[in-house]
């Protein structure tokens, strides 16, 4: 941010968001999967926890589809669990997160 001519000019602002989020259990042996896999490719993440929240469960179902966690979603796109995050992997397909 300058001045310019009395008045305020932003610059190159970029905000960045977190591109990966993820729905987890505390019980999951499959969400710990997922997310080591992302910290080792130093994707950061966001994790929603949803043990304890029903509505956020049902939600999940009903928009993936699915009834197991982790479900993932990559700008806000689901893209399944753990498996579908590995095969992503393998293609090369999490590059740029
Ligand atoms: N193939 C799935 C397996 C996921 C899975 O089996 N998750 C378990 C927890 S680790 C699950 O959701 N079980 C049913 C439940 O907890 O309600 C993946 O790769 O994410």
């Amino acid at each position: 941010m300058f001045l310019l001519d009395n008045k305020i000019v932003l610059k190159n602002i970029c905000f960045m968001s977190t591109r990966v989020k993820i729905y987890t259990t505390d019980y999951c042996g499959y969400c710990k999967r997922a997310k080591t896999l992302l910290q080792s490719k130093g994707i950061p993440f966001e994790e929603i926890d949803v043990t304890h929240d029903d509505a956020k469960r049902e939600w999940l179902v009903k928009t993936t589809g699915l009834k197991t966690v982790p479900q993932i979603f990559i700008d806000e796109q689901p893209i399944g669990g753990f498996d579908n995050l590995s095969q992503m992997d393998k293609e090369g397909k999490l590059k740029g997160l």
